[in-house]
């Protein structure tokens, strides 16, 4: 029997940068470009198979879509509680966005300070991108970890980065000491 986890995961970063997408395409596999805006937080799980330490894992991975976009928001500290990890969305299309990559990651690793975290670079589907991959690494490597292009339009890289995340959530170093 494949080992068993539960893991919280939050989805976090500006506004439109297309964080309900990504998870609709992962649990749904679709992409709509008509939906009901999420009120609040949404909740929604999935189970992947994954490796733990060499073995075969069951990871369930409880995915939660955060409405609220203001980044000080004192609520937000609420969700992100009991986050085991944390996926940082950016448009690709849109600067800004990617510049506050790291006060999104600074605020979650305030109360989240172990956690596992991944930078996506969403919208890679679009022309005229105003980030290169190179940085968009070199920032990953500035928070020990990895940046992946993805698009919730195609498809790009959406399984895969939620399986890295949850592969890192449960791996045994995955609580590194601060
Ligand atoms: P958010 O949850 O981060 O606020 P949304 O973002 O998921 O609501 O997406 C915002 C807009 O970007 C939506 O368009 C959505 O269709 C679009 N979008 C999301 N991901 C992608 C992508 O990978 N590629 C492209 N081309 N568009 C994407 P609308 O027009 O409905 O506002
Ligand atoms: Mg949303």
């Amino acid at each position: 029997m494949p080992e068993k986890y539960l893991k919280k995961v939050c989805l976090l970063g500006d506004g439109a940068v297309g964080k309900t997408s990504l998870v609709r395409r992962f649990v749904a596999d679709q992409f709509e470009d008509k939906y009901i805006l999420t009120v609040g937080t949404k909740v929604v799980k999935r189970d992947i198979k994954t490796t733990v330490g060499g073995s075969e894992a069951m990871v369930t991975l409880m995915i939660w879509d955060i409405l609220g976009q203001r980044m000080h928001d004192s609520l937000h500290a609420a969700y992100y509680s009991g986050a085991s990890g944390a996926l940082f969305v950016c448009d690709i299309t849109r600067r800004e966005t990617v510049d506050h990559l790291p006060e999104w990651i600074d605020a979650f690793r305030k109360v989240s300070p172990r956690s596992s975290i991944l930078l996506l670079a969403n919208k890679s589907d679009l022309p005229s991108w105003a980030a290169t991959k190179d940085e968009l690494d070199a920032l990953a490597k500035r928070f020990e970890t990895n940046a992946y292009l993805t698009s919730a339009k195609t498809g790009l890289n959406v399984e895969n980065a939620f399986k890295e995340i949850g592969g890192s959530m449960c791996a045994p170093d995955a609580l590194k000491s601060e």
